[in-house]
């Protein structure tokens, strides 16, 4: 018996003089008495195939009358060039297995969001979240690729915490034992932690945020990629972050331009992404948005709106550094030749998709992060630890974190967040 092909290893070398062997899942099927035309999935591709009466014996004609859409099936015999079929090809079945009868389908062509995401766990099976998904790992290959090939090692932090390394409003807190923890916001204080005896280290982790807004970039659960470095500063934190981005995006590329097409993302869109990125500073986004009409003054936070109105033209990314110290959290370094801003950046993707990572360079005097607790009325207790990596050799240092499904938003041109991730979490939802 030859051993089962993937549908697309098949169709990129057809095999025209032995049988071959599929197996999948029903993807469409339609009969006319005594002919069953299939199109089969399985993890590469589609294919079709016709059964026919006669060709093969008469159970197995009828097990594949009775498959339904998503049954799961193992199907033999001769591939046949066939120009109106799906990749060219199609299988004329000389043995056909039902493996896995399927029940109605819940789900049709017109469905009501709502329904698919209650049916999340099929719906997963479909050729755009498959396309989605398979993007996504190509992402998570180039950055991994990268960050190994430029000697970071891949640490483990933990998700447990005691500390709001992003502030106190978005913390999912929970009993522990006969104490309380939180669910981790960000790795980034124990990331800090370990590049003493690292000095180049990355962790991709769940974080947890219990944002209440209903918008189209948050999830309460998210993939953060989170990188920190000994010796470095801002400037070169920023060089980290293009190079690295741009890796992802290369990989995906290189991978994935099928799945890109089938997403509606132009690839040539994505081989712009090079480095260098553009760098503004908050000042003046804030002019530009007033130029836009838009009614901010210094001090003011940038939404999703800002960040939209001055990236929708771009066609790469765009830094934004240097914050009003108010805007951003107690451990950012105070910027010496700006004292009212800190030496940070956040990177804002292009066409409108908002901000993708946040990073800084990390304060080192401890009298002034001790100054910024207290101006945040954030109870020194439990910082007890982070506070000491100021006293035992302390270094300059910088990091950021990427999150995982705004970099898969943008790049696969999703309106929304929740398909960035196969089982989303959102304020509404935490089912299935
Ligand atoms: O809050 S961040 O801007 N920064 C931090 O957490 C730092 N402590 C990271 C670090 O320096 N190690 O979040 C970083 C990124 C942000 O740019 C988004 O891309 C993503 O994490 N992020 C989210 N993605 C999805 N949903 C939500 N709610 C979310 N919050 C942040």
């Amino acid at each position: 018996m030859c051993p089962a092909s993937h549908i697309n290893d098949l169709l990129k070398e057809p095999v025209l003089d032995l049988d071959v062997e599929v197996r999948g899942w029903v993807h469409r099927t339609r009969s006319s008495g005594k002919i069953v035309f299939d199109v089969l999935r399985d993890a590469t591709g589609i294919i079709q195939v016709t059964i026919k009466k006669g060709n093969l014996p008469d159970m197995e004609f009828e097990s594949a009358q009775m498959s339904h859409i998503e049954s799961s099936v193992i199907v033999r015999g001769r591939m046949f060039k066939d120009d109106r079929a799906p990749g060219g090809y199609e299988i004329r079945a000389s043995s056909f297995t039902l493996v896995g009868t399927s029940a109605p389908y819940p789900i049709t062509e017109y469905q009501s969001e709502e329904l698919l995401l209650d049916n999340r766990h099929l719906w997963i099976r479909s050729r755009e979240q498959t396309a989605i998904m398979k993007v996504k790992a190509s992402l998570m290959k180039g950055a991994r690729d990268w960050l190994n090939s430029n000697e970071f090692y891949e640490v483990t932090p933990p998700i447990f915490t005691q500390n709001a390394c992003e502030g106190g409003v978005t913390l999912f807190k929970l009993k522990y034992f006969d104490d309380q923890a939180f669910l981790s916001q960000s790795a980034q204080m124990y990331l800090e932690a370990l590049i003493f005896s690292l000095e180049k280290v990355y962790a991709i982790t769940p974080s947890f945020r219990a944002e209440k807004s209903r918008t189209t970039r948050h999830l309460t659960e998210f993939w953060h990629l989170e990188l920190e470095e000994a010796w470095t500063d801002s400037k070169l934190n920023m060089e980290i972050q293009e190079n690295l981005v741009s890796a992802m995006v290369a990989k995906a590329v290189e991978e994935r331009s099928e799945e890109l097409k089938l997403l509606g993302r132009d690839v040539a869109d994505l081989k712009e992404i090079v480095p260098p990125f553009k760098r503004v500073t908050y000042a003046q986004m804030i002019d530009r948005l007033k130029q836009k009409e838009f009614e901010i003054e210094w001090g003011a936070d940038l939404g999703a709106a800002e960040e939209r109105a001055v990236t929708e033209d771009e066609k790469v990314p765009t830094f934004v550094t240097n914050f009003p110290r108010e805007c951003k959290a107690f451990y950012m370094k105070e910027d010496p030749d700006d004292p009212k801003t800190v030496k940070c950046a956040d990177l804002l993707a292009p066409e409108g998709y908002g901000e993708i990572i946040g990073g800084s360079e990390r304060e080192t005097d401890l009298a002034k992060l001790l100054e910024r607790l207290e101006a945040n009325n954030i109870p020194t207790e439990a910082y007890q630890w982070y506070l000491d990596l100021r006293k035992f050799g302390s270094v300059p240092h910088s990091g950021f974190g990427l999150g995982v499904e705004r970099v898969v938003r943008w790049v696969c041109k999703l309106e929304h967040i929740r398909d960035a991730v196969p089982f989303p979490r959102t304020v509404a939802r935490v089912y299935p």
